[in-house]
């Protein structure tokens, strides 16, 4: 199966990959279709092995739960998927035991940041479509029990939160897990017509802005009751990433103009000291915040949204030329690596974790242009994917691009974002209008309908 699945893409490529040609809307049904089948491959293999619990093991054919009960990762990640791909009878079952058996009131410490992306985002996103309101009861609840993550001297939220008790710990974090809660924590707000999420989220990603340094960037780790620095490094990638995402896509999401003026002050000097010209392409470095200067020429997997959100800020030169150097790190490996140096093009971390950033950075380009060579870049990811990643039970990470060795792990986001951006990439009837809907960085889709 998986030998006649590259054959036909082989076969596929082949024949479009020469010419600029458009690619007619059955071709791109068909490798929907493709990716809507591989999507129930790993469904089934997560009900097979892992069925209530977090997380498949794909190579051991077991689970993994995050903490000592499940909360349904993977089936509350995963359900507006299956609403999007039209797969509705099965979401609407998987809908049913979520409602009946997710329950938050559990006394153990969970990450504010995962939770809110993958739990959060997932339930207000299905509620969205399926307009069941007992959805939307689920993440109030859970959203209650997460407020008091933001009482700390600053209002920067700690790390983490018992989700019985309300304690918190984990007072040094960073820019990513401070803020990225605007969209969920507002949308939860407008849909329950109660403030206090909005202006809890507001406020800590408006603190954060506010310690960026002199020259206007923000640092990697930074101390939520002091308000102090702890890392100093500057950068887009994981620790920092989605905090600028959030500071644009809650501009647009909530006609909010306060984010649009730190986004805009963010994004100038993002590019002033960060984005780096090299014979291997247009990269993004690391700096030190207070200084400017370039400490390491280091560019990853995570940093593969960027593109997207530079698209969705209408900067579609530099979102172009970045997506190529992205499409260059998968290509050069054949699978994307973790990390590379892009001054040797060498893997500075050579594990794929099955991320989804450089196909969701494919599909907002294809959005903006409409250019198939990112309906190109898609097929060569679906290739890649089937071709190392697929297993007798869905999907692995891969220990290291390189050797293609395996690693046993099929994180939620796979299904909930990898799978999905690379479904609607090829679905133009799927295609989402940008100023109507917003993703959160979980691939959540939040209908603006206020
Ligand atoms: C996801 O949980 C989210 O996209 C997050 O913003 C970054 N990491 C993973 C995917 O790589």
């Amino acid at each position: 199966m998986k030998f006649y699945l590259i054959l036909y893409l082989n076969t596929f490529i082949f024949s479009h990959s020469l010419s600029s040609q458009t690619i007619s809307d059955k071709q791109k049904s068909e490798l929907a279709e493709i990716v809507k089948q591989e999507f129930l491959h790993s469904w089934n293999a997560y009900k097979t092995y892992a069925w209530e619990h977090d997380e498949l093991k794909p190579l051991s054919q077991s689970f993994r739960d995050w903490y000592s009960e499940s909360l349904l990762i993977t089936p509350v990640d995963a359900l507006d998927a299956f609403y999007l791909m039209g797969l509705n009878e099965e979401a609407d079952s998987i809908k049913e035991f979520i409602i009946n058996n997710l329950s938050f009131d559990k006394d153990f410490f969970v990450k504010n940041f995962e939770i809110t992306i993958r739990i959060l985002g997932g339930l207000l996103s299905s509620y969205q479509i399926s307009n069941d309101k007992r959805l939307l009861k689920l993440a109030e609840d859970l959203g209650n029990r997460l407020l008091p993550v933001f009482n700390s001297q600053t209002g920067m939220p700690y790390m983490f939160i018992n989700l019985k008790s309300g304690e918190v710990k984990g007072e040094i974090s960073n820019p990513a897990e401070i803020g990225t809660l605007l969209i969920e924590f507002g949308a939860l707000s407008k849909l329950t017509g109660n403030p206090v999420y909005y202006d809890k989220a507001k406020k800590a990603i408006t603190e954060l802005f506010n310690r960026r340094s002199p020259i206007g960037l923000v640092g990697t780790t930074v101390n939520v009751e002091t308000g102090e620095w702890i890392d100093s490094t500057s950068h887009i990638s994981g620790r920092i990433d989605s905090y600028y995402e959030y500071l644009l896509k809650s501009a647009l999401l909530f006609d909010d103009k306060d984010c649009k003026k730190m986004w805009d002050k963010s994004i100038e000097v993002v590019n002033r000291y960060l984005a780096h010209n090299t014979e291997t392409g247009l990269w993004y470095c690391q700096t030190n915040m207070l200084t400017g200067e370039r400490i390491s020429t280091n560019f990853g997997a995570l940093d593969a949204f960027f593109p997207a959100v530079l698209a969705l800020s209408i900067d579609l030169t530099k979102a172009e030329q970045l997506q190529e150097s992205c499409y260059k790190m998968w290509t050069t490996f054949g699978i994307e690596p973790e990390e590379i140096d892009y001054t040797t093009m060498e893997a500075t971390s050579p594990v794929y974790h099955l991320r989804p950033e450089v196909i969701e950075s494919a599909y907002y380009l294809y959005f903006f242009t409409k250019d198939e060579r990112y309906v190109e870049m898609g097929k060569t990811f679906l290739e890649s994917l089937i071709k190392y990643c697929k297993v007798d039970a869905g999907y692995t990470a891969l220990e290291n691009v390189v050797t293609k060795e395996k690693r046993d792990e099929m994180e939620s986001f796979f299904l909930a974002e990898t799978l999905k951006y690379l479904y609607l990439l090829f679905a133009p009837a799927n295609t989402l209008d940008f100023s109507k809907v917003i993703f959160n960085t979980e691939a959540h889709p939040i209908k603006k309908i206020w």
